[in-house]
């Protein structure tokens, strides 16, 4: 499949692009603080961004929550989970979550409240976050060009020099020494030609990397994957269950013990972020896919490593008005923070998440990204319904 068709594709997808306002922020502003925000946003849970979006007009009314208030379980405490059987052997890499009732969301995150009863059904998905080797399949066979790797077009931005219109992506890059966290310019920059093949720019390469998860994939990037491989990107709710591995809210992967018999159990941030990583849990950057323990479902790195990409469109109220069984997310995007931005839901925090600044590789909680931008902390892994 060739590079200009999957381009036709891209423009004919309704949501804004992001990314064309790229040149311009590099011209205006140096460095693409937009940008910068966009890729940085799953990473900060700030007062101030909390009180913009309690702040936020709600989008939606409630009357869509009441309609399905009789379909409660009568157990609520756990609420019952399925007990269904995989439907079959499982497709390679996949694992078999049975789906049920739960608890989603956590009350400490403005954009997670409140815990809403939500029931999923079974479905399929990877044990693991999608590896630099596994796309590289995808794109040797199917010749895909991600939107980090191209450079934006004359015609979608008239008058800016051409010298300005340049591929590239956010890369985290730690200041040498201590900085305050209220500019994080200090530590993300644009990267000219930083994408999923060279993750921190021209020199870098995967080839020692191939059983990472793939980085520098936008929205629009994963789903092309996800369709090729027959699969789609689970839905938040679906990735909740399956992060939860059975667990009744719980904060953590793992339970509600940062740390049990003093040992880290997913790829974080240790240390004085953002300039001093003290590798703790032995990885500085991304860590091997499934470097850690799985949860009860058998799956690994659902808290840290990368942000994963789900299906839904973000909006900070989302668990206020969802459907109660198998919702599939608000009908359009809302982010109090940037309101003319096109993004979607993210989850399970990254390496760069720290118990003393980021906590975002808590279960319930959520990040969410433009669909065109990426960034080297961003990857996904793919869902599939059963065979019915
Ligand atoms: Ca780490
Ligand atoms: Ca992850």
């Amino acid at each position: 499949m060739g590079r200009a068709k999957h381009r036709t594709a891209r423009a004919a997808s309704s949501p804004p692009a992001r990314r064309s306002n790229w040149p311009a922020i590099l011209i205006f502003s140096g460095l693409g603080l937009v940008v910068v925000w966009f890729a940085l946003a799953p990473l900060w849970s700030s007062d101030a961004r909390d009180q913009r979006a309690e702040a936020a007009p709600k989008s939606r009314s409630r009357d869509d929550a009441s309609a399905d208030s009789e379909d409660l379980p009568s157990q609520t405490d756990p609420p019952p989970l399925n007990e269904s059987e995989p439907p079959g052997p499982a497709p390679e890499g996949m694992t078999w979550v049975p789906g049920g009732w739960f608890w989603m969301g956590d009350e400490e995150f403005h954009d997670a409240r409140p815990l809403r009863l939500t029931y999923v059904d079974g479905f399929w998905i990877d044990a693991t976050e999608v590896t630099n080797a596994e796309f590289q399949k995808f794109v040797d066979e199917t010749g895909y060009v991600t939107v980090a790797e191209q450079a934006p077009s004359p015609e979608e931005f008239p008058g800016v020099p051409s010298e300005d219109l340049v591929a590239g992506s956010i890369v985290f890059t730690p200041p040498e020494q201590a900085v305050s966290l209220n500019n994080h310019l200090q530590w993300w920059r644009y990267e000219r030609g930083a994408n999923w093949r060279q993750p921190e720019g021209p020199g870098s390469q995967i080839e020692d990397r191939l059983d990472h998860p793939v980085v520098h994939v936008c929205w629009d990037d994963a789903t092309a994957y996800a369709r090729w491989a027959g699969k789609r990107l689970p839905t938040e709710a679906e990735w909740e269950f399956a992060a939860r591995g059975g667990l009744d809210r719980k904060k953590f992967v793992w339970g509600n013990e940062l740390l049990p018999e003093g040992k880290w159990r997913a790829n974080i941030w240790q240390g004085e972020f953002p300039a001093e990583n003290t590798r703790e849990d032995g990885h500085v950057r991304t860590a091997p896919v499934a470097s850690f323990a799985p949860n009860g479902y058998g799956l690994h790195d659902m808290a840290g490593n990368v942000w994963e990409w789900c299906a839904d469109w973000y909006q900070p109220d989302a668990n206020q008005f969802a459907a109660r069984r198998n919702p599939t997310g608000p009908n359009s995007s809302f982010d109090p923070a940037e309101p003319g931005a096109a993004k979607r839901v993210q989850r399970g925090g990254s390496f760069l998440c720290s118990d003393l600044y980021c906590v975002r590789y808590r279960m319930g909680s959520r990040g969410k990204g433009e669909v065109k931008s990426a960034a080297s902390h961003i990857g996904f892994r793919c869902a599939r319904d059963p065979k019915r």
